[in-house]
């Protein structure tokens, strides 16, 4: 099982490295270590800031991979086949898991996870934009895969060397797995493709709708991204929003070539000098609107989360009945 348990500080006593050592002195074995590219690890003293930021990245992260089981687990009971629910139902697991090793990495910087997954229900944390769009068709899930997965192994393969030791790590495992969704769209949308016209025309439909979303899920430009420029002096950000989604955009223009779909930008073109694609303008307004909670999908997504979790009281109850038992019977074999 995938756990960081044992490093996690109790709070009762000072970080091992901060013992003896004056706060200046600390700061500065911890920018020292930043410089040289080593890992900051959970007993390690960190400044309060980088503390936070990390909450607030991995968490929202976690709350991303969970809610974002939603929209594709829709189509679970709808999928067209045996194959493809199997595949399906292995993906949308995989997606859950990568929840919680991400509230397991968040849980080593001293924060429970009833508080991260309170500030997710009651609507304060934020989580990735994109998983407040429909999935109107089963060739949206295809897509999802190709693009929503492609763009999150984009944004996450560089995260694999964050300066946080826990997040980097819990990112190899999750990477690896993303890189199986993002081939299972692709080879789900390839099928359809070579289907009839009325498939190929669904698969172009889910395209058109998906393809500026998932540009703006890279986040907001540079120049309006707050947090960029700390996050990368502090290792947390390896790749700036704009540079990743330019990345993006020039590795799948060829695949959409092989595919046969167009992408829905006729100011997309290959830019000789840049070496890059030029593409149009994105809708920040849209994006802006669906981050605070006024998407398609904001209100049903957070409904069915705080509800599964609502039904899920009981489970949890019977694993910390477990537990109580376990540690009484402990007591009575030691005594
Ligand atoms: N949606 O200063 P910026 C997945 C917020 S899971 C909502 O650039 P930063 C998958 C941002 O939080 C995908 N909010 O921030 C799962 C900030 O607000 P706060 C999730 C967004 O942190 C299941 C403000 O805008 N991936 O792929 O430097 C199935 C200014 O932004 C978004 C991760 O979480 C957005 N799209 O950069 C299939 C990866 N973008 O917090 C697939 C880890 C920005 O200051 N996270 N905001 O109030 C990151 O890499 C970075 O946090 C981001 C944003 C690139 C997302």
């Amino acid at each position: 099982m995938y756990t960081q348990s044992l490093d996690v500080p109790d709070g009762s006593a000072p970080a091992l490295t901060a013992v003896g050592a004056a706060p200046d002195a600390l700061q500065t074995r911890f920018d020292e270590k930043i410089d040289a590219d080593q890992k900051i690890e959970p007993q390690d003293w960190m400044p309060e800031a980088y503390r936070r930021t990390l909450v607030r990245q991995i968490s929202q992260h976690a709350h991303s991979e969970i809610i974002g089981m939603q929209p594709e687990g829709n189509w679970i009971s709808r999928a067209p086949s045996l194959k493809r629910k199997a595949i399906l139902l292995a993906k949308v697991q995989d997606e859950g898991g990568h929840g919680l090793y991400l509230y397991s990495a968040a849980e080593t910087l001293g924060v429970g996870r009833d508080s991260l997954l309170d500030a997710l229900h009651t609507g304060k944390a934020k989580y990735s934009s994109i998983f407040n769009y429909p999935t109107l068709l089963w060739a949206d899930v295809g897509v999802i895969g190709w693009l929503v997965d492609g763009a999150a192994i984009m944004n996450q393969v560089p995260i694999c060397r964050c300066s946080y030791g826990p997040y980097a790590r819990a990112m190899i495992r999750i990477c690896k797995e993303e890189s199986f969704h993002q081939r299972q769209g692709f080879e789900s949308l390839m099928v359809q493709m070579q289907g009839t016209a009325e498939q190929r025309a669904m698969v172009q439909d889910a395209v058109n709708r998906w393809w500026w979303p998932v540009l703006a899920m890279f986040g907001p430009p540079d120049a309006a991204s707050t947090n960029t420029a700390q996050g990368m002096r502090w290792g947390i950000k390896r790749i700036s929003n704009d540079d990743l989604r330019q990345k993006f955009v020039d590795a799948t223009v060829p695949q959409a070539a092989v595919l046969g779909v167009t992408l829905p930008d006729p100011d997309l073109k290959w830019n000789e000098d840049r070496q890059q694609h030029d593409y149009g303008a994105i809708d920040w307004d849209e994006f802006w609107e669906v981050v605070n909670g006024n998407g398609p999908c904001n209100k049903e997504r957070l409904a069915n989360r705080v509800k599964a979790h609502e039904d899920g009281q009981w489970v949890r109850d019977a694993a910390q009945a477990h537990a109580a038992k376990q540690r009484a019977r402990q007591l009575k074999e030691a005594a």
